[in-house]
């Protein structure tokens, strides 16, 4: 009997000796450790033995089985690493110090703007300010003047987390955050509050030549001592006028959004069409670039400034827009695109 199991050990070591590779190594563990394998045969001959008998031959084939396991673990190891080296070997020889063949880099259209439009206001006494992406229900529209419920939500679907956060739908969302900071230098020292907060904004609706759902504003607020709408008008043109540095037809029209009052829509003419209506411009040959107003009372009330001492106008300029009308990009979802051989037209390596 005991024969059996050092003949069984010697066949094992001379047969995992020739294996070369994964495959046949698995088929000689089937055939030692496997249901029907050599070992397992081994304890179907102890029927014949006494208890006494089957308790010492039973540790010795179970001591059989643990070694032939380790080999087999061992030699997968083995082969593994031999599998890797040669895969190494076949690559390729490349001198990390090379260097790279490709173009320098360009920044994003967007980017461009957005930058250009940040140097414009910074020069009329605006700071430039960061806000996050991720955003409360209270930012993005309580503390805005939009109840829960209230039906101009539904212009603004976007995507909520779990946890009742949501991306945001709308850079006013970070307005009531700018008053509060900057409140005490307002009511203390008179120093107005002149801010601009460009970011990237999200809403779940279908896509088309001039939406995406996820596209850039430049939000501004200015708030002061009798502050009016010719004020806003001014920073309007001068930020236009600037961007393209020629003369552009705009329109100003009554526009509703809770949170101004009065409230405007800002429409530039289409550059795309020159007017005569385009997808770019759902065919109006107007291209909706920059709603604004007057901040609504209960904004600045809830931001902690009396709106009986003071009152400020807010813009929401669609930045993506901007950039499509700067360079005559048809189709907005080009700027998201990714891809490097439509967006390399639009800028200059800096
Ligand atoms: C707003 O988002 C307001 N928060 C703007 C505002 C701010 C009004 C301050 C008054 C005072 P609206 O949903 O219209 O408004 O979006 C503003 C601009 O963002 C649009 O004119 C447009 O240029 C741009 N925009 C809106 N939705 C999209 C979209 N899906 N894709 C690309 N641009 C968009």
């Amino acid at each position: 009997m005991y024969q059996k199991i050092t003949d069984l050990k010697e066949k094992f070591d001379a047969e995992l000796e020739r294996i070369e590779n994964l495959a046949d190594l698995e088929n000689v563990r089937v055939a030692y450790l496997g249901k029907k394998g050599s070992v397992t045969d081994l304890l179907k001959g102890m029927k014949e033995l006494s208890n006494e008998e089957k308790k010492a031959f039973g540790q010795k084939v179970n001591e059989l089985k643990g070694v032939v396991a380790d080999r087999i673990a061992e030699k997968t190891a083995q082969l593994k690493e031999k599998e890797i080296e040669a895969e190494i070997n076949l690559m390729p020889e490349f001198d990390l110090s090379m260097p790279a063949k490709i173009d320098g880099g360009s920044y994003h259209p967007i980017t461009l703007v957005q930058r250009e439009c940040e140097r414009i206001f910074k020069s009329m006494g605006f700071t430039v300010e960061d806000y996050s992406e991720v955003v409360t229900d209270y930012e993005c529209f309580e503390s805005l003047n939009i109840p829960k419920h209230h039906p101009a939500r539904d212009m603004q679907d976007t995507y909520y987390l779990e946890n009742g956060q949501l991306l945001k739908s709308q850079t006013s969302a970070a307005q009531n955050a700018i008053y509060k900071k900057y409140r005490d230098a307002l009511v203390n020292d008179g120093v107005p509050i002149k801010a601009i907060f460009p970011g990237r904004c999200f809403r779940n609706e279908a896509t088309d030549a001039c939406h995406e759902n996820t596209f850039f504003q430049m939000e501004g607020v200015m708030v002061d001592r009798n502050i009016s709408i010719s004020n806003l008008i001014y920073f309007m043109k001068t930020m236009l006028s600037e961007v393209f540095q020629r003369d552009i037809k705009v329109r100003l029209r009554p526009g509703f959004f809770p949170f101004v009052e009065p409230g405007f829509e800002l429409d530039i003419n289409c550059l795309i069409c020159g007017g005569e209506g385009c997808p770019s411009c759902k065919h109006s040959g107007w291209l909706e670039l920059c709603p604004c107003g007057m901040i609504h009372p209960q904004v600045l009330k809830a931001g902690g400034i009396d709106p009986d001492e003071y009152t400020g106008f807010a813009f929401g300029l669609g930045l993506t827009r901007l950039v499509m009308m700067k360079y005559g990009i048809k189709d907005i979802r080009d700027l998201n695109s990714g891809s490097l051989e439509s967006l390399s037209q639009f800028t200059d390596d800096e």
